[in-house]
């Protein structure tokens, strides 16, 4: 496995430094080391302390740490002092092999220095030259080249990465330009002096906490993985694009985060959804005479992701498993978002029971609510009592029927209705997962 080490100040939010970068480390399957240069004591709103640590503390951790192994990269956060960059240009310049990613941290999010002004210029003497890529935003950029930049002007950005360029820096890439055609861009001008644009789909990017730790990060594991500059840029820049789509949370007060660990985690679980159901969908389809339990409007057979909030988190088959004499077939593949009804329930036990993440529906039929009372709770609702002011809305009818069983027998597997007027009886089958589901299945059918 290859493997990162951050030197970078902790953050108790975990929206950036130290705990993002683990985060974008582990989502992107690197192994990361990590030495603390500062506690800062902040939420999403203020930071109220930031407490260096004495500089031979950080040169001990990384000397610890590359004494014992060596990473495949190293990225630079926030490094406050002085001090700290004697320290760490002591270090690194020996160690001219591996990468150093430079993220020049000079101003959190929330509007309080995290490199002391009188710092500046060391950071930019010592530092640049040590760095294979440095990754500055707009205003970093500024205040490193002292010079006015018009993001929208591109010979301005050029202007600015030359600039850095010259100050040392291998491959310089700034962040979130912004073009005539009004798309957001990272531009970068690598060692060769070819230079790179990576548009991002967004008009503006929205304001966060942790994003641009999240791209450096980002930019760091893919280097250590062996990307060249250009094709890590590339990379680190869809990775971020990924989490503006998927995961900017709003978990306090203030400024959202930036969650590259959420992003990992639905993915993965997601990945697992399709496995076990795509699995289960085929022992379905090859339980014999299993066409008996298929209604006329067909059968879903749906598997939620753990914490699934709405229906793009429930696959589902699309188009339905169909009847075709006493057989049943998927008539498509396996997606997301593509169940209503029977990912609605499943939706709706999981506010109540969120183990219970997968369900089927079921031709409703005496013999199978019979064989199915021999084994499962069972429990009926009844569309025609459904309150006027639910009636009607896409979903409300299911919805309320779930949770009137429910409200009666909090462990219900099995749920029907008799029906209303144009509506088909219908029973639901549920369960934690869609193996326990085609248990019941078969020993349905067995009885049957
Ligand atoms: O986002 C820059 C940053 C980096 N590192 C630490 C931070 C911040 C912003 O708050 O706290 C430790």
């Amino acid at each position: 496995m290859k493997s990162v080490l951050t030197i970078a100040g902790s953050d108790p939010i975990s929206g950036a430094g130290i705990q993002a970068d683990l985060k974008t480390f582990s989502a992107l399957g690197v192994y990361g080391f990590t030495a603390i240069t500062a506690i800062t004591v902040q939420n999403t709103k203020t930071i109220s302390r930031i407490f260096p640590l004495p500089s031979y503390l950080i040169a001990e951790q990384i000397k610890s740490i590359i004494s014992d192994s060596k990473p495949d990269a190293i990225k630079l956060g926030m490094v406050y002092n002085r001090s700290t960059i004697f320290q760490l240009q002591k270090i690194l310049k020996d160690i001219s092999d591996i990468p150093i990613i430079v993220d020049p941290i000079l101003i959190s999010s929330t509007n309080t220095r995290m490199l002391m002004k009188e710092a500046l210029n060391d950071f930019v003497k010592k530092l640049l030259p040590i760095s294979t890529i440095i990754t500055p935003n707009i205003a970093e950029a500024e205040e490193i080249t002292k010079m006015r930049i018009q993001k929208e002007k591109e010979q301005n950005l050029i202007e600015a990465l030359k600039m850095i360029k010259e100050m040392g820096a291998k491959n310089v890439i700034i962040k979130s330009g912004q073009l005539k055609n009004d798309k957001v861009i990272d531009i970068l001008l690598d060692n060769e002096n070819i230079i790179y644009k990576f548009s991002n789909p967004k008009k503006q990017i929205p304001e966060n906490h942790g994003s641009g730790c999240n791209f450096s990060a980002a930019l760091a594991a893919f280097t250590a993985k062996g990307y060249r500059v250009h094709h890590a840029c590339k990379l680190a820049n869809k990775f971020i694009q990924q989490i503006f789509e998927k995961s900017i949370l709003q978990i306090g007060k203030g400024l959202p985060v930036a969650d590259a660990g959420f992003a990992n985690y639905h993915d993965s679980m997601k990945y697992n959804v399709l496995v076990e159901l795509s699995k289960a969908v085929r022992d379905f389809e090859n339980i014999k005479n299993v066409g008996v339990l298929i209604p006329e409007t067909q059968t879903n057979f749906v598997y939620a992701i753990p914490d699934a909030e709405n229906i793009a988190d429930v696959a589902g088959v699309k188009g339905r498993i169909v009847k075709i004499d006493t057989a049943a077939k998927a008539s498509s593949c396996i997606e997301f978002g593509t169940s209503r009804h029977v990912a609605t329930a499943v939706l709706t036990y999981m506010q109540i029971n969120n183990s219970i993440r997968s369900a089927i529906n079921l031709r409703f039929n005496e013999k199978i609510i019979d064989i199915g009372k021999s084994f499962l709770k069972i429990v009926q609702y009844d569309r025609t009592k459904e309150p006027i002011e639910i009636k009607g809305k896409e979903g409300s009818s299911i919805r309320w029927g779930i949770q009137s069983c429910l409200l009666q027998e909090k462990d219900a597997r099995m749920i029907f209705h008799q029906g209303d007027i144009g509506k088909e009886p219908m029973i639901i089958l549920f369960a934690d997962n869609p193996e326990k589901i085609i248990k019941y299945i078969k020993k349905i059918i067995n009885q049957y």
